[in-house]
């Protein structure tokens, strides 16, 4: 039975291969997209969603828009590595279906009450406002979601600040809300993502492909090597947000570590950071709801997004 999941992004050129990594891998099922303003303002990267969901034949999954700000403070886009429009370096072709109706917001709360306890999973790859919300309006559903599996933060180093990784950095206060609920966390932070490079190698698999689809995604991941290039410390870009899905598919791709886990929100250095603690030895799976995923199996991760595009692109 594949797993019920619903991604929160920002797209974001590693959030549009995680929704092509769910779209694509049988072993989850992609029941809905919501949207959160971080990497560009609300309506870009809600428009940018649907357009990858079009792209890869998606049209039967519906998207949400939901939060333009964060809870508190204000907002920053990330322009510099993902462009004006949140996704710049390709042509996508515009979306059929239309934009949901519903606020992301209530409508996160209505799918996951809908269906069985502990069946959908839910996985943010932006900033937390909106799953932040949700669980202030809906606190039940913290009991009914199985796990949330999130793409933020950072154990040992950040990429917004030295300490804070952007989508928690961005939203501090709502990612404060969502650890310190009891829901069980992974947290795929810059510790894992770093690992997931996509190098020359990776693209000319990607390529060889030869579908509409797979050539997209060279053009993005093209537009994402320069962008780091000029702007970080790295020969090719940390795809990040993918390593959040590809862990809900397979667990068995990354090592994890539970332990404590806060979100500073009064540091004059260190806003944003989580805070985790590794002091103890690891604790007992029933004392500890969080965890954070340390070391990646890269060839698996990258074997399971590169399939991902072809089925994707086989059927779009
Ligand atoms: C990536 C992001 C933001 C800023 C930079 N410099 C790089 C986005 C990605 O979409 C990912 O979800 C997360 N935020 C990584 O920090
Ligand atoms: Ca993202």
């Amino acid at each position: 039975m594949p797993k019920d999941i619903i991604i929160d992004c920002d797209p974001g050129h590693d959030d549009a291969v995680a929704l092509l990594l769910a779209v694509g891998n049988p072993a989850v099922n992609l029941i809905g997209v919501t949207t959160v303003g971080g990497n560009q303002s609300l309506d870009k990267v809600t428009y940018n969603a649907r357009a990858v969901l079009e792209a890869a034949g998606a049209r039967d999954v519906p998207v949400h828009a939901g939060c333009a700000r964060p809870l508190v403070r204000t907002g920053q886009v990330a322009a510099a590595i993902h462009g004006e429009s949140g996704l710049d370096g390709v042509d996508l072709p515009r979306p059929t279906r239309p934009l949901g109706e519903q606020h992301a917001v209530t409508w996160l709360i209505d799918a996951i009450m809908a269906r069985e306890p502990k069946s959908v999973t839910l996985v943010p790859t932006g900033p937390l406002t909106n799953i932040a919300l949700a669980v202030r309006l809906a606190p039940e559903i913290v009991d009914r979601v199985r796990e949330v599996v999130l793409m933020g933060g950072a154990v040992h180093t950040g990429n917004s600040s030295p300490v804070a990784e952007f989508n928690i950095k961005t939203d501090p206060e709502a990612a404060h809300i969502v650890f310190n609920e009891a829901w069980p966390i992974t947290m795929v932070g810059l510790d894992l993502t770093h690992q997931a490079l996509c190098t020359a190698e990776v693209e000319a698999r990607i390529a060889a492909q030869g579908t509409a689809l797979s050539r997209r995604v060279c053009d993005m991941m093209d537009f994402f090597r320069q962008a780091y290039r000029s702007n970080r410390v790295f020969a090719d870009p940390p795809v990040h947000d993918p390593c959040a899905v590809a862990y809900v598919i397979d667990p068995g791709i990354m090592t994890t570590r539970r332990c404590p886990v806060d979100i500073e929100l009064a540091g004059a250095l260190t806003t944003g950071m989580t805070v985790a603690d590794l002091r103890a030895p690891e604790p007992a799976a029933d004392a500890c709801a969080t965890q954070v995923a340390l070391r990646l199996d890269v060839d698996a991760f990258w074997d399971m997004v590169v399939d991902a595009i072809a089925q994707a692109g086989a059927r779009s």
